[in-house]
């Protein structure tokens, strides 16, 4: 979505791409992956505020990493709200003009950079098909959310006072599209209660049992042999939780064997692993510990899931 009077005065300033992200945000890595696959790979790293004429010029094949730090709440900050009024990453800017929502600016990837298209434009039949897979995957982003948030995050991604303070402020001239404040105000006073955890859960389990099924006939992608949009959106699911140790390889086989083909790629290496490697291993180390402690999300799932 493009949007035609940003508040920010930094985004006009911007020449080429600069990406705002965080390294371990899905909807920042999908965009990311599709940016590698047109490639387009990381440039230098600038502060996500940088405005001073060195920071706001663009690099040929290449795009700027404003990296706006989760951890450290820079996206509830009133000079971020003003480029992403719903203080999620990612934005990208191109140009001086600003797109935000992550499956609409692989859409507008697709169409400004050639190269393999990832909206299969010329199979009304795929095209309808990647459409209703992507739009399955966005309805069940809030699901990722509470479950990792449970078993990935936990007390880490609570705010202080003073954060949940900013965020309110922060948010005064959006419309809390992302349902943060909801969602932050719930987590703080008490956790993620276990129905609503596990009527989440329950939807990504059935989700994948129809994925599994979709993979059984051989196929080398969600919607044919080449790589779409449905494959992006989906494999940020599947590193997701299987960072949280969600048990792919032994319920979902043919899932975990896609991801694999798909894990390899340059443009998941390089463009969503690079500088999130780090942080996916410590993950992946914590749930481990869980598992031996007897708690965690993958016994949460064989519990459902035969
Ligand atoms: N619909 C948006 C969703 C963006 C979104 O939810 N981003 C998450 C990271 S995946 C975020 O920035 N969350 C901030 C937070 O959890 O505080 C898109 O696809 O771009």
């Amino acid at each position: 979505m493009k949007i035609e009077h940003p508040a920010s005065p930094i985004v006009g300033k911007l020449e080429g791409l600069h990406l705002f992200h965080f390294d371990g945000a899905p909807c920042a890595q999908r965009v990311r992956f599709a940016l590698y696959e047109k490639g387009l790979v990381r440039g230098r790293e600038v502060k996500f505020d940088a405005a001073d004429p060195a920071s706001c010029r663009g690099e040929p094949g290449a795009w700027i990493s404003r990296r706006v730090s989760l951890i450290k709440h820079e996206h509830m900050t009133p000079t971020y709200a003003a480029i992403h009024p719903n203080l999620v990453v990612p934005a990208l800017v191109h140009d001086g003009e600003l797109h935000l929502e992550s499956m609409d600016i692989i859409e507008y990837l697709d169409q400004a950079f050639g190269g393999a298209p990832l909206v299969p434009k010329d199979d009304p039949d795929r095209l309808a098909d990647a459409r209703a897979l992507t739009a399955l995957g966005k309805d069940l982003h809030r699901s990722i959310r509470f479950v990792t948030f449970r078993w990935g995050l936990r007390g880490l991604a609570r705010l202080s006072a003073q954060a949940e303070v900013e965020l309110k402020a922060s948010l005064a001239n959006g419309d809390d599209g992302e349902q943060l404040l909801a969602f932050y105000e719930d987590y703080d006073s008490r956790s993620i209660p276990d129905d609503v955890f596990v009527a989440h859960l329950e939807k990504l389990n059935g989700a994948f049992t129809d994925l599994e099924h979709r993979l059984s006939d051989g196929r080398a992608s969600l919607i044919g042999d080449d790589v779409s949009m449905a494959d992006v959106i989906w494999a940020m699911k599947v590193l997701r939780l299987s960072e949280c140790d969600y048990p792919f390889a032994r319920c979902f086989p043919a899932v975990w064997a896609w991801f694999d083909r798909l894990s390899s790629r340059r443009s998941f290496r390089e463009g969503v692993m690079g500088k999130h490697a780090f942080m996916s291993r410590a993950f992946r180390a914590k749930a481990s510990v869980e598992h031996l402690l007897g708690i965690g999300l993958r016994r949460e799932v064989l519990k459902r899931v035969a």
